[in-house]
């Protein structure tokens, strides 16, 4: 209960402050006596939302009278965080709503705590797609982002001696003020069945009987842009099984059964799967994909057809995005749309359907390449599988004609993999059904023409170009760091809120000593903010001047946390052995989630844990070095670590990083990067210049050469004193006294399994590196200057230079004002 006593109305009282009084009563039905912290985020929530709603209404009217080509973003995953800040910010009503609380005795900051995040993504795939609609808002561009409304979001993580326990993200427990549930958008989704054909004058009609249906009901969420009228939608599918229960098992006292029907088809939209790189071979995950999928295609032809009846004219108004493989049935979906349900020949339905999709590449990790067993697809979706076959038929016969008699490249690009116990390759279908394909960084893009896509790339030349991503500096530049902002603000002015490229006007002050000073001390305010949280969520103590030193993202054997940590040893180890005079101190703080099947990726956690267990509490260490494991990174989170880090730890080895986002995240709050030329690595690198960044460890080219000449992590083992003491106290127990043989494994991966990663071949160059930036971080003056270049030109990393070039190369479409 909040300790304020009642507040006057008075006439002096601004519209936010009354808007806020009212919706207490109105929408939290409480008084200032009765409220709780929670009723006052509920009528800020409110209050904020009504600005929003009033702009939606207004975006949705100008988007039906005009009629405009639509962008329509299919994403498995949208990682969008809180709503609350994000839209007062982009509202431009955020110091009125901070004022009227101050005035009504309540702390904005504290109100805007109590929101669940919406944690409807694993990680750098689903940020990205919530970066997107963000952008496309704020330029106007008609943008409806499509997905599923999952009960329960990415899973909490909690740490109970060291380890990761996965507890359920019930994110709705207490509702969503941001969600609007429209009853009167709901499809029927169809799986099961078989399929009948039937001859006809125009040649075979297939029907697809028999099939059990689920309702796919709609949730739509705003995405305000920023300072723009424009309010665009993300439209989030939840299943509803089209009868309640069984009121006959019901009445038999039969309760379990009477709901089993019922709960096993509302499971499709119950829970996100927590699998970052790794493809699930799960019948669950394909009904996920295909539910929300039917969905957004039904409800994207039903817009179509309320205005148009030509047919052709469908590429005109709507272009899709698949983002990644996740919605790649789409393009079987709409051809059983067009050709099954609107009769259209399968001719023309497929000239259409190209023209329509694109498809964005994230990864090049084999295991991340999903195939569905035809023995499943041919159960859960028959009359598609069909279709996939026809579509397949058409692209070897086209393949054969172009490459007469290369029969190896026909088993290679087959949509169907004959070698595998036959499936279904979706990266083939969504290549062959997209008129562009692209990757998301520029050494991303070139690998998959040369490897992965290598022979698609000769089959349709041009199909394949990049698109390097970006963030949206709304949430992680204004939002995540107001000190930041404003400093800028005063300096350069407001125009980088639109163009994040006039940042360049920052450069010159990056030898202005007094602007040094001012961008330092920002900085530390924010490692205070950080340090201070850190110490709530773990008990450790933080000194605000340490090197804060941060890897925040998945946990993953390519994104090598385990190199950090030989890293910290090696630290540990110097100065323990008193070769240390004079140290820089330095807090190494980790952040992420590993998947709940990745072994090795809970154990690397573990080992964090030991490790800091170890090393925190060792009175011959001290302030010099400190270890954190930050508990359930989130969105939430991750805007307290990017302001607050000094060093931006990007290390995966060369070539298995797709782009990377938390990189241009940290650059652009000011740290420096410490990284592989790997992914977008390679552009900030261009960007702010090889001298303002730490670059280290073996190239691609470099890593595949190793690789063919039979790589042996043994010599570098037997060739580094420092890196086999490391390894030596991992695998001997020295961080697990009690479960000496704890860390076995983590040795056979680096020593007898092939150090697929080549952590070993690297780590020489990673502690030359890392001692080189103890050395600078010294220079207090010089490491300031480099961090404000970064600062400076981290313009191309804008989500809407992105957008920008998606707009220009794929989808054509044109902003729209309301
Ligand atoms: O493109 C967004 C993001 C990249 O920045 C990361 O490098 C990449 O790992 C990530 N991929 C995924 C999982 N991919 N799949 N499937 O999140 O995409």
């Amino acid at each position: 209960k909040t300790k304020t006593s009642t507040p006057v109305i008075t006439t002096e009282q601004t519209p936010i402050a009354q808007a806020l009084q009212n919706h207490l009563i109105f929408s939290a039905f409480k008084t200032s006596e009765t409220s709780t912290p929670r009723d006052w985020y509920v009528a800020t929530g409110h209050t904020v939302r009504d600005h929003v709603v009033e702009r939606w209404a207004k975006t949705a009217e100008a988007y039906n009278s005009q009629d405009p080509k639509r962008v329509y973003y299919l994403s498995l995953e949208f990682l969008i965080g809180r709503m609350l800040q994000n839209a007062a910010l982009n509202l431009g009503v955020e110091d009125e709503v901070r004022d009227g609380l101050k005035a009504l005795g309540h702390k904005f900051e504290d109100v805007v705590e109590l929101e669940s995040d919406a944690a409807l993504g694993n990680g750098g795939l689903g940020r990205l797609a919530a970066c997107f609609l963000d952008s496309m808002a704020s330029m106007n561009i008609p943008g409806t982002g499509y997905g599923i409304r999952y009960e329960y979001g990415m899973f909490r993580q909690s740490i109970n001696q060291g380890q990761q326990i996965e507890n359920p993200d019930n994110w709705l427990r207490y509702g969503n003020l941001w969600e609007f549930q429209r009853p009167e958008s709901q499809y029927p989704v169809k799986f099961y069945g078989r399929v009948v054909e039937f001859p006809t004058s125009k040649g075979t009609e297939c029907h697809w009987v028999d099939a059990e249906s689920v309702l796919a009901v709609a949730y739509d969420m705003p995405v305000p842009g920023y300072d723009t009228e424009t309010v665009n939608t993300l439209r989030l599918w939840s299943a509803k099984a089209a009868r309640e229960f069984d009121l006959a098992h019901f009445n038999d006292g039969n309760y379990e059964k009477a709901v089993e029907e019922r709960n096993a088809y509302e499971n499709i939209s119950k829970v996100l799967y927590p699998n970052d790189t790794s493809v699930l071979g799960r019948e669950l995950r394909l009904k996920q994909q295909y539910f929300f999928v039917s969905a957004s295609i039904q409800d994207i032809l039903r817009r179509f057809l309320a205005k148009h009846d030509d047919w052709n004219a469908l590429p005109d108004k709507v272009a899709i995005q698949l983002n990644d493989t996740h919605p790649a049935i789409a393009v079987a979906e709409l051809m059983y749309q067009l050709v099954d349900v609107h009769h259209l020949s399968w001719e023309q339905a497929w000239k259409i359907s190209n023209k329509v999709f694109a498809y964005t590449n994230h990864t090049l990790m084999p295991e991340a390449l999903e195939t569905w067993s035809v023995e499943m697809f041919q159960k859960l979706l028959p009359r598609h599988l069909k279709i996939i076959y026809r579509i397949n038929f058409d692209f070897l016969q086209m393949v054969n004609h172009k490459f007469p008699g290369d029969t190896g490249l026909l088993t290679r690009v087959s949509i169907i993999d004959e070698e595998h116990g036959r499936r279904v390759r979706m990266a083939h279908l969504a290549v062959v059904g997209s008129h562009t394909v692209n990757g998301v960084a520029a050494l991303h893009s070139e690998l998959l023409r040369t490897t992965l896509f290598a022979d698609f790339n000769r089959i349709f030349p041009g199909r394949f170009i990049n698109i390097t991503n970006g963030i949206t500096p709304r949430r992680w530049l204004n939002q995540c760091n107001p000190g930041l902002t404003h400093l800028l603000e005063t300096v350069i002015g407001k125009g980088f809120h639109h163009d994040l490229s006039k940042l360049r006007a920052l450069e010159p002050l990056a030898n202005d000593a007094e602007f040094r000073q001012t961008f330092r001390k920002i900085k530390h305010t924010n490692k205070a903010r950080l340090a201070k949280r850190i110490a709530q969520l773990t008990g450790v103590q933080l000194n605000p001047d340490a090197l804060f030193d941060v890897q925040i993202k998945r946990i993953h054997e390519y994104k090598r946390q385990l190199l950090n940590v030989l890293h910290i040893i090696t630290l540990y180890n110097r100065i323990r052995g008193g070769h240390v005079r004079d140290a820089t101190p330095r807090v190494v703080i980790f952040g992420g989630k590993a998947a709940p099947g990745y072994k090795l990726a809970k154990l690397i956690i573990r080992l964090i844990n030991d490790v800091a267990s170890i090393v925190n509490e060792d009175p011959a260490v001290g302030d010099k070095l400190k270890v954190v494991f930050y508990p359930n990174y989130e969105v939430s989170a991750a805007e307290l670590l990017f302001p607050g880090s000094d060093l931006s730890e990007q290390i995966s080895t060369a070539g298995t990083e797709a782009s990377g986002t938390g990189n241009m995240k940290m650059a652009l709050n000011g740290a420096l990067t410490i990284g592989t030329l790997d992914g977008a690595n390679v552009e900030i690198r261009e960007e702010v210049g090889a001298e303002n960044i730490f670059i280290f460890g073996l190239t691609t080219p470099q890593v595949a050469e190793l690789k063919a000449n039979h790589y042996n992590p043994w010599d570098y083992y037997h060739g580094n004193f420092e890196l086999k003491q490391a390894i030596d106290m991992i695998t001997n127990g020295f961080f697990s006294v009690d479960e000496p043989d704890r860390y076995q494994e983590i040795g056979e991966t680096l020593l007898n399994n092939g150090d697929h990663y080549l952590l070993l071949a690297d780590y020489a160059s990673y502690i030359e590196t890392q001692d080189a930036v103890a050395q600078l971080y010294k220079d207090q003056e010089e490491w300031s200057r480099r961090a404000i270049l970064n600062v400076a030109r981290m313009g191309k990393f804008s989500s809407d230079r992105t957008i920008g070039e998606y707009i220009s190369e794929i989808w054509k479409v044109e902003p729209v004002h309301s």
